[in-house]
């Protein structure tokens, strides 16, 4: 449940990018309009006769301007609709649209996927899709825009298309598939027919030969990850498995809830704001070195509530956040979640019953929550501790309405279900049975292993804001470095140097977290000491032994938290997570990335392509 032992790590200070965010995000002072001065080159004059807030279309890396003050808890929570997927093909697209974030909020510009502009939301539809049934959608990009409504930087790698327009591909995030499908960072298009340079087709197929899982989908194009999937672009896709559906022991239909978690920082206006003005603008003009938005939102609404009957829910959680990590906890003291599964499906272990539950962006929860003990006008809250930047982060970016998500109204149930529709209370204890019963655990053999070293930099400009954050020192643009066999078990070392954590995320596979342990940050960055020597020497930077993985850590992964100052270890085995043979070749096209899946370090190149070879 808890981190890892906070003596291990040696912090750094952040105490530039805190101080400027807490003076900047008071109100329009002093500084600001120097800052203006400097940047936009205004007139003192002009600056000080503005009324606050108006003139305030310059919005500074991590200082960006309260959202207006909504209400929480007045709208329902959205239930994004759901769509079929299989082999007949369909057709969705990346849409400019329209849509009410809050009761109180004017409508925000967003890009979002769906059939047709009048459905298109964020989230998107989500997908049905059948285990072993292919499924096939043919990706459009229907952004009218010329230039992109958030700024793009252009000083860091990105899609670059030299007609203009809005570059989308898409990605499906957990998908165990052929690299042409993969949304390569590269394999974008525009409307007008432009095409990155490992595009190959936009009609995608899915095998969906996979542990049965909730998988999403998002966008991917390089440089601008941060900016599509902030704007909207991405929603859920389930591969469910014909026998859960037969059993029926779960929660489902309207008992089975999706819950997309994201934050996002807003003008009176109801536009998105997002920093037109980096940290270092000399540098990085527009890039920042994670978005933290004061609103939170769940399937895109800020604050929702759910109205919930005396009984078990089923919760399908996504963080959906550009930057945040959430700790959820349940208001109500009697309440658990019970988590059965995780990015890959169900846990090979059993059932974790949880007070709190941390859940880095890109990571999802299937979790069951009882609520049958609880009596109608009862509320639940959900609420969320974690600090931003994890996990050394201050308040400045975790205000207090950031510490609520959601209610859930107990509600009784109507006469008319009241006869029918009401299950038993050992739902829970049959469901969590099942889970325990169905559960094939895969040994794993990593003795004779392949160990890859993943070094996890930052650099910093001369006065300590980040500028850039690399894996192994090597950029998106370097040659490809890692080829792992097919079917091989490979060991993947994440040494994290820097003062974050990161969720590292690798394409194609799922994996298991084998353990994490502690290192002298110095030492190794200074080469005093030694970590890469492989499994028969020990490393000489380690400060203790290996440690077991996190209880976040378990199960199927295929997004992981990677802690500061720790060599997080990841086993690989490049084979479907069944343990089957891809039912593909997985060595031809663009081959595959991995990266860190907070979105402003992807997009500045803590991403890296890899590519297997037979
Ligand atoms: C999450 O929050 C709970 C309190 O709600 C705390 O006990 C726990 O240590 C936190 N987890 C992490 C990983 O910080
Ligand atoms: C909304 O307000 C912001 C801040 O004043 C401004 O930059 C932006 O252009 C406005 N957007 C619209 C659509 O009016
Ligand atoms: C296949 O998907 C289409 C489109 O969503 C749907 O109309 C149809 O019912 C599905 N077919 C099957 C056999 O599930
Ligand atoms: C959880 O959030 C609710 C609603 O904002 C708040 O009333 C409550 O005090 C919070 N509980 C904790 C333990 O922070
Ligand atoms: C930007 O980085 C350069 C190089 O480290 C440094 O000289 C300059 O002071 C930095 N500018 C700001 C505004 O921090
Ligand atoms: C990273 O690579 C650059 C050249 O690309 C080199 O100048 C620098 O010394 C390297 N830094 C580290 C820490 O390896
Ligand atoms: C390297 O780091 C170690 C451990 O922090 C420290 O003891 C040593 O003095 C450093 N050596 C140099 C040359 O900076
Ligand atoms: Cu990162």
């Amino acid at each position: 449940m808890m981190g890892p032992n906070h003596e291990f790590y040696n912090r750094r200070t952040r105490s530039t990018r805190f101080n400027a965010a807490v003076i900047m995000s008071t109100s329009w002072s002093c500084l600001d309009c120097l800052r203006l001065i400097l940047v936009t080159s205004c007139l003192v004059a002009f600056c000080w006769e503005l009324p606050s807030g108006v003139e305030a279309e310059d919005s500074f890396c991590q200082a960006l301007t309260p959202s207006p003050t909504l209400t929480q808890f007045v709208d329902k929570l959205p239930i994004p609709y759901q769509i079929p997927v299989n082999t007949t093909e369909i057709s969705i697209g990346a849409w400019k649209i329209k849509q009410k974030l809050h009761r109180d909020l004017p409508p925000t510009t967003l890009y979002a996927y769906g059939e047709s502009q009048e459905t298109a939301r964020f989230p998107g539809p989500t997908f049905e899709a059948t285990l072993d049934v292919k499924a096939r959608i043919h990706w459009e990009n229907h952004i009218p825009d010329n230039k992109h409504f958030l700024p793009v930087d252009t000083s860091i790698n990105w899609a670059h298309p030299k007609h203009g327009g809005v570059p989308t591909v898409v990605h499906l995030h957990g998908a165990e598939t052929e690299s042409i499908y993969d949304g390569h960072p590269d394999a974008w298009w525009t409307p007008k027919g432009e095409h990155g340079y490992t595009y190959v087709t936009q009609h995608y197929s899915y095998p969906n030969s996979q542990r049965p899982a909730l998988l999403w989908y998002h966008d991917h194009v390089v440089g601008i990850t941060r900016l599509n999937v902030l704007a909207g672009l991405a929603g859920l896709y389930f591969v469910r498995s014909p026998k859960d559906k037969l059993t029926k022991l779960f929660p489902y239909g309207e008992y089975e809830i999706p819950f997309v978690l994201r934050d996002l920082q807003f003008w009176a206006n109801g536009s998105i704001n997002f920093p037109n003005i980096g940290d270092n603008a000399t540098i990085h003009p527009t890039w920042c070195p994670e978005y933290f938005g004061d609103t939170i939102l769940v399937n895109g609404k800020a604050w929702p509530y759910l109205e919930v009957y005396p009984r078990v829910y089923r919760l399908r959680l996504l963080n959906a956040a550009n930057a945040r990590f959430f700790n959820l906890s349940l208001s109500e003291p009697s309440l658990r979640f019970h988590k059965i599964g995780t990015d890959g499906g169900y846990l090979e272990t059993k059932p974790q019953i949880l007070k709190s539950l941390l859940v880095a962006p890109a990571e999802r929860l299937d979790l069951l929550i009882d609520f049958s003990k609880l009596k109608p006008g009862d509320v639940v809250y959900v609420n969320n501790s974690a600090p931003a930047p994890f996990p050394d982060g201050t308040d400045s970016f975790s205000p207090p309405q950031t510490r609520s998500v959601l209610k859930f109204q107990v509600t009784a149930w109507p006469n008319s279900r009241q006869a029918r529709g009401r299950p038993s209370n050992s739902d829970l204890r049959n469901a969590l049975q099942y889970v325990e019963s169905a559960r094939t655990v895969q040994k794993i053999k990593y003795t004779n292993a392949l160990h890859r070293y993943l070094r996890l930099q930052e650099f910093d400009d001369a006065n300590g804001n980040p500028i850039v954050s690399l894996i192994e020192n090597r950029t998106w643009r370097d040659p490809v470095v890692d080829f792992p066999r097919e079917g091989a078990v490979e060991v993947w070392e994440w040494i994290n140097t820097t003062p974050d954590a990161h969720p590292i995320h690798v394409h194609l596979i799922q994996f298991k977290v084998l353990n994490l342990q502690p290192f002298d940050e110095n030492g190794y960055l200074n080469g005093s000491c030694n970590i890469e020597v492989g499994f028969s020497k020990p490393g000489t930077c380690f400060t203790g032994p290996p440690l077991p993985p996190k209880i976040y850590h378990t199960g199927f992964k295929d997004t992981a938290i990677v802690w500061p100052n720790f060599v997080t270890r990841y086993g690989i085995r490049f084979q479907t997570s069944d343990g089957r043979r891809f039912p593909f070749d997985p060595t031809l096209g663009p081959g595959y990335v991995f990266h860190c899946h907070i979105l402003d370090h992807e997009d500045n190149d803590m991403m890296r392509p890899y590519k297997l070879i037979h």
